[in-house]
């Protein structure tokens, strides 16, 4: 018989992280498993989309080496911050931290006001035992964490079956540190873990550099993804709230309903 895997909101207590709780638990209260992906080029431009959109999401995910502004915006990360709390989400950096450990502990020591990180597994474990160590250090194990690229979107990728296997494996082993998957497919992931889902989109299948999209409801239901990660399918669409509102609408549908 097939194993089907529970909905989010049907596996609650089989998470480890206890990041991973605190996420499930806003994911509940407001009703919402959408990680707005904010991928503008300014600190004002996402400090807007934080008060815009803030109270339809779980986690903004960022690429703050992206912003062009960031090194002369002091406050910046203050503010961010603030409208985290005010509006009950978490903070991603979508960093994609890739190198031997000892770089890594150089790199991630400056992203700890990030409650998730990304981690590529391509260097093996030592990048996510830097993470751990750094974790130790400052006494913030329970409280931070990361998610390893298991699956990437995009057409043509290196990802193998055996990478995947692998990258699994080092969550598994990591699990006080490692809170989630980034990933295509949640079906055969530890129910302890957090899939998250890119490359979701409502209004088109693929852009002009190799990303393809699946959509939000098949995300959930046919590829087990427990949070959906937007960014173009919002930002630009016409009416940016309206479009929150339905990704999430449809992605909480569909993690709450049991088969
Ligand atoms: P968009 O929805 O506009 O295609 O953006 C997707 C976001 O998710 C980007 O920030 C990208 O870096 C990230 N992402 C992805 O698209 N595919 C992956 O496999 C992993 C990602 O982190």
């Amino acid at each position: 018989k097939k194993i089907v895997k529970k909905t989010l909101q049907h596996r609650k207590e089989e998470l480890k992280h206890p990041v991973a709780k605190r996420l499930a638990g806003i994911i509940s209260d407001k009703k919402t498993n959408l990680v707005l992906s904010a991928d503008v080029s300014t600190c004002v431009e996402v400090l807007q989309l934080c008060g815009e959109l803030g109270d339809y999401i779980c986690m903004l995910k960022l690429h703050t080496d992206s912003l062009k502004d960031l090194h002369s915006s002091p406050t910046f990360i203050q503010e961010l911050q603030a409208c985290a709390v005010k509006s009950n989400f978490l903070l991603l950096e979508d960093r994609k931290l890739a190198d031997i450990g000892n770089t890594v502990t150089h790199q991630y020591e400056l992203l700890n006001w990030a409650d998730l990180v990304t981690v590529h597994t391509v260097a093996g474990p030592g990048s996510v035992m830097a993470i751990r160590n750094v974790l130790i250090s400052t006494g913030s194990l329970e409280k931070r964490g990361c998610l390893l690229v298991t699956e990437m979107s995009s057409e043509r990728n290196l990802i193998s079956a055996d990478y995947v296997k692998a990258t699994v494996e080092i969550a598994k082993e990591y699990s006080d540190c490692v809170v989630g998957l980034i990933c295509q497919d949640g079906r055969n992931k530890p129910s302890s873990l957090l899939c998250l889902t890119p490359g979701v989109r409502i209004d088109a299948h693929s852009d002009n550099l190799m990303q393809t999209y699946t959509n939000p409801d098949q995300a959930v239901r046919e590829n087990a993804a427990d949070l959906l990660v937007v960014g173009r399918g919002i930002l630009q669409a016409p009416d940016r709230i309206a479009a929150a509102k339905q990704y999430s609408s449809i992605g909480y549908l569909a993690i709450s309903a049991s088969d």
